[in-house]
């Protein structure tokens, strides 16, 4: 039996889920697309946070060169109908689900990498990481989400910019543009992003879906319209889980905020 292109993993109520085509840079094509659906969907049912890596030297080169190749001669032949665009569907499952992913990125993390990496609620990278949209070298566009995700985090002038000209961020770089929150050494991405992981997973459910669910809706809309979906989810958070956690504090048994420096 042939490797797994993406490789699952329970570890407690973490999921790992990893990229696993090194030999071909983690690049995505369809069977990859396949397999990440079924572990997106599996981490749903039984994980309250997920991370997402790349096995081998780097998270991802982005779409399948090769395969879109054989899709733009007609070797790959197109669908008879039309149907959402699987990156689409499957990256949108990631960023609007029902628990938070956090991404430790390294090495290459390029073009529907970088879309993919930009699916994820939190971003880790190591000093190894480099971001770009190489499409306009390629001659294609941008297909996985980037117009919307990847412009709403770095701005129309940053991405312009990366797609025009190729050039690549650096840790630094996207440290300032929040392409990632946090950069560790090198190799040690993975590492952090657990730990993060596990911090999150502390949380209620319920809050944590409403960070992931409400706040990306919020940004889209009006003054008025975000204060009234805020009203409406605050009010649904309370019981029965927000009562236990508050009575914990107001008995003093719960942790104090500064347990979460760093
Ligand atoms: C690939 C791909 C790929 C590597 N599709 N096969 N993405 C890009 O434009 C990035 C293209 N890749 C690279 O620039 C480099 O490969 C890397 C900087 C990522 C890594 O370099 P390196 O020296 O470690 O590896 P390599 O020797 O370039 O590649 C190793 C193998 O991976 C080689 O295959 P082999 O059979 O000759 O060993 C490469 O062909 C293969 N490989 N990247 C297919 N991307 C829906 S819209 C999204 C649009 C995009 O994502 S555009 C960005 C595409």
């Amino acid at each position: 039996m042939s490797e797994p292109l993406i490789t699952y993993e329970l570890d407690g109520n973490i999921a790992l889920i990893g990229l696993n085509r090194p030999d071909k840079r983690n690049a995505i094509n369809d069977p990859l697309v396949d397999e990440l659906r079924a572990a997106v969907l599996r981490a749903h049912d039984e994980a309250d946070v997920a991370v997402l890596f790349g096995h081998g030297s780097n998270f991802c080169a982005g779409l399948d060169l090769a395969e879109a190749l054989a899709r733009a001669t007609g070797q790959i032949k197109p669908s008879r109908k039309r149907r959402r665009h699987n990156w689409h569907e499957v990256f949108d499952l990631i960023a609007r689900g029902p628990i938070p992913f956090v991404a430790a990125l390294h090495g290459a993390v390029v073009g529907g990498g970088l879309e993919l990496a930009m699916s994820a609620h939190l971003r880790v990278c190591d000093e190894s990481a480099l971001f770009g949209l190489p499409e306009g070298q390629r001659g294609i566009f941008v297909g996985g989400g980037g117009t919307v995700r990847i412009q709403r985090v770095v701005g129309t002038t940053v991405m312009t910019d990366m797609m025009l000209t190729g050039r690549l961020l650096s840790p630094a770089e996207g440290l300032q543009e929040h392409v990632v929150r946090y950069v560790t050494p090198a190799g040690e991405a993975l590492a952090k992003s657990r730990e993060l992981a596990a911090r999150i997973a502390k949380n209620s459910l319920e809050t944590n879906w409403m960070i992931i669910n409400v706040l990306p809706r919020v940004q889209d809309l009006s003054h008025d319209d975000g204060l009234f979906m805020e009203q409406l989810n605050s009010a649904r958070a309370r019981p029965p889980e927000a009562e236990k956690r508050l009575r914990e504090f107001v008995d003093g048994k719960a942790a104090k905020i500064q347990d979460n420096q760093g």
